[in-house]
């Protein structure tokens, strides 16, 4: 029988139609971070899953096979994007650490929280007790928020079970989610995010336990496509972060790190050294972190929600890292913790005016590089023919626009691979 080309869907008459192109196997760096196609009266159509053209109104309509069951979505007034992706987040956990507010306005830093007991070992104690129901209610309650946000694809992170049955608990949740609902997650095991109390004493022994059990019991389910460190004071040392890395990466996952945070302990040097797909946060980030950086393509996944919530005098060196090179991407980082947001659009704001990113760097930070942060850029992350059709619709005039409004979700209509699934009802 022969296959049909008839569109599906049509969305026309865009007051902007905003993509990068022809950046699907290499992260934008430098100069062409900034640069971004705008079509005015864009369109786009697409069949089942995947988008046919993309191009004016006009272009559009005289390739597309508009039939009596095409669905078409008049984007006058609107502002069309790829569905953004959010490349870090640690979406799945119990509890919440609103209690810890006081502290933090007494004056009490983050890393002293943690060292007390509380902080990210809050939400494993928190995330031990709950069941996996329960995290997969909780997760599935946050992606509609995300996906309501814009977001149609996240990463995310274990790292709130910290033994072998919690973390593939919260990995198993973490691929219930998935399977439950339209934002597509990327599952990072991140076992050593923290050290367990139970282990206080004897932290090599931890760092033992995710080589020798944690990470084969993850691997040998196919949980996780990546790994990830916090490498941090108070956390795990640059050895122990290779260590792990290190034994990750001969079993074939992905790496990603916690890198340079809060105290420049070289995550950004080692990121280049195991070739790491991204090194994430980097505010304390030497120069020579920087060059490493650029030379081994390791993309910057940059986190300025973190930094505002945080209350951190200084950013992460953003225009540093663009003029030597390094591609830049940009994540909420959602957690319980250090960032309670799972909003990209507010993050837009943030780069723009603390980053000093260009509203057109910040919109190929969230789409096209975000792909190639969580590994599909071949598919998401650009609104070209072949790729799949995750579309957002802002009402907005124009892009720079979505730097300017603040605080009020702008998201009229979400398609995920070709599907309206958020703004349905008008
Ligand atoms: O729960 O505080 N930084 N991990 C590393 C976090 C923040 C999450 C948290
Ligand atoms: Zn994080």
């Amino acid at each position: 029988m022969e296959v049909g080309l008839e569109t599906t869907l049509l969305i026309k008459n865009a007051a902007q139609l905003v993509t990068s192109r022809g950046a699907s196997e290499k992260p934008l760096t430098g100069k062409a971070l900034g640069e971004i196609e705008v079509i005015e009266d864009g369109a786009v159509s697409v069949r089942g899953d995947n988008i046919m053209a993309v191009g004016t109104t006009e272009e559009v309509l005289r390739k597309a096979e508009i039939t009596a069951e095409t669905q078409v979505i008049d984007a006058s007034g609107r502002v069309v994007l790829p569905g953004l992706i959010d490349p870090h987040t640690h979406v799945v956990f119990g509890g919440s650490r609103e209690h810890e507010l006081a502290l933090k306005l007494q004056g009490v830093p983050y890393l002293e929280i943690l060292a007390r007991g509380g902080g990210i070992l809050s939400s494993v104690r928190a995330t031990r007790a709950a069941g996996r129901e329960e995290l997969v209610e909780r997760g599935l309650k946050y992606c509609r928020q995300m996906l309501a946000q814009g977001t149609t694809t996240a990463e995310a992170k274990s790292g709130y079970g910290l033994s072998t049955g919690a973390e593939i608990k919260t990995l198993e949740a973490i691929g219930e989610i998935d399977a439950a609902q339209p934002l597509d997650l990327i599952p990072t095991f991140l076992g050593a995010h923290a050290v367990p109390e139970e282990y206080r004493e004897s932290p090599d022994k931890y760092v033992d336990l995710v080589i020798e059990e944690m990470l084969p019991a993850v691997v040998e389910r196919d949980l996780a496509r990546y790994c990830d460190v916090f490498c941090e004071k108070g956390a795990f040392s640059v050895a122990q972060s290779r260590r792990i890395l290190t034994a990750a990466k001969e079993m074939g996952l992905k790496l990603k790190i916690h890198a340079d945070e809060i105290v420049p302990l070289g995550g950004a040097e080692l990121a280049a050294e195991l070739k790491a797909v991204s090194a994430d946060h980097l505010l304390a980030v030497s120069d020579e972190g920087i060059l490493r950086m650029a030379e081994a393509g390791v993309i910057a996944v940059l986190l300025p929600g973190t930094t505002f919530y945080l209350k951190e005098d200084h950013y992460a060196p953003a225009r540093r890292m663009i003029a030597a090179g390094v591609p830049v991407s940009l994540a909420t980082d959602f957690n319980p913790g250090s960032s309670p947001n799972n909003n990209l659009q507010p993050i837009i704001n943030l780069a723009c005016l603390y980053l000093r990113m260009t509203p057109a760097e910040v919109i190929n930070a969230i789409t096209i590089n975000a792909a190639h942060a969580v590994g599909r850029g071949a598919d998401i992350g650009s609104l070209e023919k072949g790729k799949k059709a995750d579309i957002v619709l802002f009402d907005a005039p124009n892009y720079a626009y979505l730097a300017y409004r603040y605080g009020t979700n702008l998201v009229d209509k979400v398609i995920k691979k070709g599907k309206l699934v958020y703004g349905g009802e008008g």
